[in-house]
């Protein structure tokens, strides 16, 4: 069980405040995308992903960088249970979408540093490193349910 201080708990609630979805999701999922190419691989349904104008221009990119970035906001609203609230996620993407979980943390690491360009000089050292705490937990628990 992951213990989280006050100060930790209010960093993560106040940098997700800060954060404008709409642009946020699609932007660190098409970064992902872009900087780690392997990761095209699951979205071969999206259209063409063929260079990084494409990605950035692509809706369903773009649509999808929001359902990812709602999916994390439901880990936001339960953080002493991100274990358990993203367990069917985890069956989700280790049963069905194979995605190889080692790609967790390289989506989080694009967001990290989307976040930090929104956020700027907000994006503290101690910031970060509640955020990345976060990540961490988020990311592991995607990956409980691999077997
Ligand atoms: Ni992910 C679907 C959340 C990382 C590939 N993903 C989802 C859905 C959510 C979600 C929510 C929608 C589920 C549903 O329809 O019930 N994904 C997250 C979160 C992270 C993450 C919170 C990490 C922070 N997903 C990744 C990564 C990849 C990935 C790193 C691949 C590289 N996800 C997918 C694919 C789908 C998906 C593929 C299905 C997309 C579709 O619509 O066909």
């Amino acid at each position: 069980m992951v213990e989280w201080t006050d100060a930790e708990r209010k960093a993560i609630k106040d940098v997700w405040g800060k954060l404008k979805g709409d642009i946020i999701g699609p932007q660190a999922l098409a970064r992902c995308l872009i900087v780690y190419p392997w990761t095209q691989r699951y979205f071969g349904s999206f259209g063409s992903l063929s260079d990084a104008a494409a990605i950035m221009a692509n809706k369903k990119v773009a649509a999808h960088g929001k359902v990812v970035l709602n999916g994390l906001g439901r880990a936001v609203q339960s953080m002493d249970d991100i274990k358990n609230t993203y367990a069917p996620l985890s069956v989700l993407h280790s049963e069905k979408l194979h995605v190889d979980p080692d790609n967790f943390r390289l989506l989080g690491d694009c967001l990290t540093i989307v976040v930090a360009s929104q956020l700027g000089r907000a994006f503290t050292p101690d910031i970060q490193a509640a955020w990345q705490k976060f990540l961490a937990v988020v990311v592991s628990a995607l990956g409980k349910q691999y077997h």
